[in-house]
């Protein structure tokens, strides 16, 4: 999908939230076990009940690579499911020597037909640049939600910036805001400023709000570029409202509440910028 769909879509439902799929057989209701592939059924059933209130659905793959190949029967029967329009993003964290980067985008983006795919930058360029291709999305992990994310992300270089501020200038030279978006989590909102103004372009993809409890209030306010950029990510508060039979009706009310949330700031920026 190319940046500007993306944002013809988030314009015509008001929305940047991404829904993440991490459907977990021990936490699903228990009725869905009955059925032959439960974590297809219940995801179903959660994109019925949310698809217009996002724009975005991100199976994280741990999810359904701890289950063999079931998993990712159930992985590949929920992408066929999720409407064209959505934006599907595969949370893989994957990265590797050329060569194997190069079948890990294969494998997400021409088997399993998503547009993005999760990136570490770790290993550098000759690592990122196997899943750079047109109309598909490389997110690379810069300012993570974990509280591990001081441990090198934080340091400071010889340069005078920091190391995730390093990972984002740098990978500008490696691809176009049309190719490459950021992980910049919403636990420490107070940097969300500074990080777009070093990449004033690209979207964000922002975990952490919900069951992490990070400040969407803030990353709205603080985070959004002209094109909005931002894909708002929760999963567990949504996909687990409720463990009971109305867990996808509890899904489709905590996702229209985000969406409202959304709706109201993405309204101030159409004033700010008269174009929406
Ligand atoms: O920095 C990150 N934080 C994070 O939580 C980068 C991520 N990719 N994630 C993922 O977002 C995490 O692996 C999980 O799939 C999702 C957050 O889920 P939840 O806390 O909303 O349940």
């Amino acid at each position: 999908m190319t940046r500007a769909k993306l944002f013809e879509q988030i314009k015509a439902k008001n929305t940047c939230l991404c829904i993440g799929l991490d459907t977990d057989l021990l936490k699903i209701p228990r009725h869905l076990l009955e059925s032959s592939d439960p974590l297809f059924e219940f995801n179903k059933q959660i994109i019925d009940a949310t698809h217009q209130y996002c724009v975005a659905y991100k199976p994280n793959i741990a999810f359904y690579e701890a289950l063999g190949p079931k998993g990712w029967q159930s992985l590949q029967r929920t992408m066929e499911y999720i409407p064209k329009d959505i934006f599907t993003i595969a949370d893989a964290k994957r990265g590797d020597i050329g060569n194997t980067s190069a079948l890990y985008a294969r494998a997400f983006f021409e088997e399993l037909n998503f547009d993005a795919v999760t990136v570490t930058p770790y290993m550098g360029e000759d690592s990122v640049k196997p899943f750079l291709r047109d109309n598909k999305w490389v997110i690379l992990l810069a300012h993570t939600s974990n509280a591990g994310s001081s441990d090198f992300q934080n340091m400071k270089l010889s340069t005078g910036r920091k190391l995730y501020e390093e990972v984002i200038l740098k990978s500008q030279q490696w691809g176009t805001p049309d190719q490459l978006m950021y992980v910049v989590g919403a636990t420490q909102p107070e940097k969300i400023h500074g990080i777009r103004s070093l990449a004033p372009e690209h979207f964000f993809l922002v975990p952490g709000i919900g069951a992490q409890g990070g400040d969407m209030d803030m990353v709205l306010r603080n985070g959004m570029n002209k094109q909005c950029g931002l894909l708002i990510n929760s999963a567990r508060a949504i996909i687990y409202a409720s463990d009971g039979e109305n867990f996808a009706k509890r899904a489709g009310e905590e996702a229209l509440k985000l969406q409202q949330e959304m709706q109201d700031h993405l309204s101030r920026v159409v004033l700010k910028n008269g174009k929406l």
